[in-house]
């Protein structure tokens, strides 16, 4: 096996394995080895955090164990995360994002990277967190001039949440304002079409394209 790719195996079974220190100091190693960071989470960090959802889902792992992972995972994106920034610093504003996870969903991720990496790609992000009321996303879409609302959902019953929000927009006279792009493990492109949103991104490279699609076209020189 390649260096790289032993680190980034060793990265995925720090986070299977609750191991927040290993997590930590194998990010810290990307960063000092200069090694492309999305790829480090796409290839390291996201497959770890995957198979603990898979050995939760398989009653291998009880909710300790998931929540060791999930801090791992954490852990790392913070190492990473100001270096992602850093890298974008450089470009200009490609739009204003207003990004969190829905109502009722605490899980902050999948928000985080998507978030993370929106900024590191010159777009102007605002982070609500988790568990937003769609009325304050629609709130602060409208007091920053957001040209996105971005909407995370993980759990089947918050999905709902997105298209609620969809619907106070149509109601306030406000769906033309914003493009509403949705993501989150259990939402697909058919449910972003079901609900009228503009856009769906399976991760968060795909969230990056998408915005840059569809987003304002920047003014040259
Ligand atoms: C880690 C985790 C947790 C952690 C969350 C920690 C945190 N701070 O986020 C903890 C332990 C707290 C947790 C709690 C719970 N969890 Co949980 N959790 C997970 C797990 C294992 C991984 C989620 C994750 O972080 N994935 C990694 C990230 C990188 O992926 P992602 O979130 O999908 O994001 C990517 C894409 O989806 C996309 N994306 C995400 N958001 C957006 C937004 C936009 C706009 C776009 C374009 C793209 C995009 O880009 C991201 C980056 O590539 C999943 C398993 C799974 N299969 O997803 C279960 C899972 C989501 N959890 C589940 C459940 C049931 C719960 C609990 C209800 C458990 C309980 N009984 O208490 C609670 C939820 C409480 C609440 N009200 O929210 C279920 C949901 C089942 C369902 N059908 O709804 C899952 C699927 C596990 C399972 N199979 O049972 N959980």
């Amino acid at each position: 096996m390649e260096p790289k790719d032993r680190l980034l195996a060793a990265m995925a079974e720090a986070v299977v394995a609750g191991d927040k220190a290993a997590a930590v100091a194998l990010a810290e190693k990307a960063l000092s080895a200069g090694l492309d960071l999305p790829e480090v989470i796409e290839k390291g960090y996201i497959p770890g955090i995957r198979r603990v959802g898979e050995l939760w889902e398989s009653g291998e792992y009880f909710l300790p164990e998931l929540i060791a992972g999930a801090e791992s995972m954490k852990a790392a994106m913070a190492v990473l995360k100001p270096a992602l920034g850093a890298a974008g610093a450089n470009e200009l504003s490609r739009g204003k994002v207003v990004i969190g996870t829905i109502e009722g969903d605490i899980h902050d991720i999948g928000k985080n990277l998507v978030s993370a990496m929106l900024s590191a790609n010159g777009f102007d992000v605002l982070d609500l967190g988790a568990d937003v009321k769609p009325a304050k996303f629609i709130e602060a879409a409208q007091q920053t001039g957001a040209d996105f609302i971005c909407l995370s959902a993980l759990l089947t019953t918050t999905m709902l949440n997105q298209r609620r929000l969809i619907e106070m927009l149509k109601e306030g006279g406000l769906r033309g304002r914003f493009k509403v792009l949705v993501g989150g493990a259990p939402v697909t492109r058919q449910w972003a079409e079901d609900i009228g949103a503009d856009g769906y991104g399976e991760n968060a490279l795909a969230a990056v394209k998408l915005a840059v699609e569809l987003g304002p076209k920047r003014r040259l020189g």
